[in-house]
């Protein structure tokens, strides 16, 4: 008996755990550890995802964003922000950032100007 209960107090605690760390309970479906755009807006269309940086999004995704997911993997020291470049390689103004886990389903002032981004410390 006593073995079954330690048992069960240990899956119940790796199903608390699993919830607690969960960067994916939002809308968006976008693999943990990874920045994900959408070319339309509410996360529809095709979508590019990146687990690092990248200086000069593909031609189909470029100015074309309309949507985005930050499921950075957050920790201390870690660059689990990530900034969007209305040019290649940081160039321009910087269209949005997001925090680790937001989730952007619209935003008019940087839909459809991205280019590039990276992983930040912050914002
Ligand atoms: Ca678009």
């Amino acid at each position: 008996m006593k073995h079954i209960l330690a048992t069960a107090a240990a899956t119940l605690l790796a199903v608390t755990t699993g919830l607690a760390l969960a960067p994916s309970a939002g809308a968006a479906e976008c693999p943990s550890g990874n920045f994900c755009v959408w070319q339309e807006a509410g996360f529809g269309g095709q979508r590019a995802n990146w687990s690092g940086d990248d200086g000069w999004w593909e031609s189909w995704i470029s100015d074309t964003d309309s949507s985005w997911a930050n499921h950075g993997i957050s920790g201390p020291g870690i660059k689990d922000h990530v900034r969007v470049y209305e040019n290649a390689w940081q160039g321009g103004g910087m269209t949005l950032c997001l925090a680790p886990g937001q989730e952007v389903g619209y935003n008019g002032a940087a839909n459809d100007r991205g280019d590039s981004h990276i992983w930040a410390t912050g914002c």
